[in-house]
């Protein structure tokens, strides 16, 4: 897996995600759908936000308050896996940056091509290519997802690509087509954007789980979902991916992030 990933920025994996998880998590974002307003998304950029995001997707996170399912996912010892190889290299440990449900609706148009990266690679572009790999995404099928629904279009090798600011909207791409409970795991290094929905009636149901290294800025505030202690019988692994522990550069050099001093740093990590 970890050879396709490195060859063309990303791979589907197939099964990820139990069928039991996976209907758990269906079940629930389709509920809680309902009262979300197609386009109300924007990113925390208002218009531009909602222009990326497009007018009939649906779109929310903080999925662990809808159900525990969510944190099965973040155990998933498939993507942990392969986050863990991606990731470490560069950074003691990673947290989530964002976990969303992205439903495309009926004659939603295709998005503009991006990169999951662009997101800090924006301010240090001139270490592009060679920037170490800073996030990783995986696109959860929830129902069968296919390219008339508006799979997601990746073009692959863009990873490598010599320039950062190509946005090669012509560019050859092609679709990352699942079935419940598979996954496009992609680097942030890849263009890609949501696919358009050419059916008149049909909703694309994916869920988008994506971590970045504990020394950036994560895309969501995922930490404020939840109170102190709230997290106490989830694992270490969850504890820490949703910002309720403190980063470790370790073995990396650098230091304790994310601190909080009402106790003693060692007993935080
Ligand atoms: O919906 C999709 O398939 C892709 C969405 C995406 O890449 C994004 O919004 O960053």
């Amino acid at each position: 897996m970890l050879e396709a990933f490195d060859a063309d920025g990303g791979v589907i994996v197939e099964g990820m995600v139990p069928r039991d998880t996976v209907d758990e998590l269906f079940g629930a974002a389709t509920a809680y759908a309902e009262g979300v307003k197609p386009g109300a998304a924007d990113q925390g950029m208002g218009e531009e936000g909602r222009f990326f995001v497009g007018a009939n997707t649906i779109r929310f996170s903080s999925l662990g308050r809808i159900t525990p399912a969510y944190f099965d996912l973040l155990d998933n010892e498939v993507y942990a896996t392969l986050a863990d190889a991606v990731l470490l290299p560069n950074c003691g440990s990673y947290w989530v940056n964002t976990a969303q449900v992205m439903f495309i609706g009926p004659g939603e148009s295709a998005q503009v091509l991006h990169r999951d990266a662009d997101n800090w690679f924006q301010h240090v572009e001139p270490t592009w290519p060679d920037t170490p790999e800073v996030t990783i995404s995986a696109m959860i099928g929830l129902e069968e997802v296919t390219e008339e629904l508006g799979a997601t279009r990746v073009v692959p090798g863009s990873h490598r690509w010599p320039e950062l600011n190509v946005y090669e909207f012509d560019a050859e791409s092609v679709p990352a087509e699942l079935a419940p409970g598979d996954a496009f795991v992609y680097s942030g290094k890849v263009l890609h954007g949501g696919g358009a929905n050419l059916t008149v009636d049909r909703w694309r149901r994916a869920l988008h789980l994506s971590f970045v290294v504990g020394w950036l800025t994560p895309e969501e505030a995922n930490a404020l979902d939840y109170k102190p202690g709230e997290l106490d019988d989830r694992s270490p692994r969850v504890q820490r991916l949703l910002g309720h522990r403190s980063y470790d550069p370790r073995p990396h050099v650098g230091g304790g992030l994310w601190l909080r001093h009402v106790r003693p740093i060692e007993d935080q990590a």
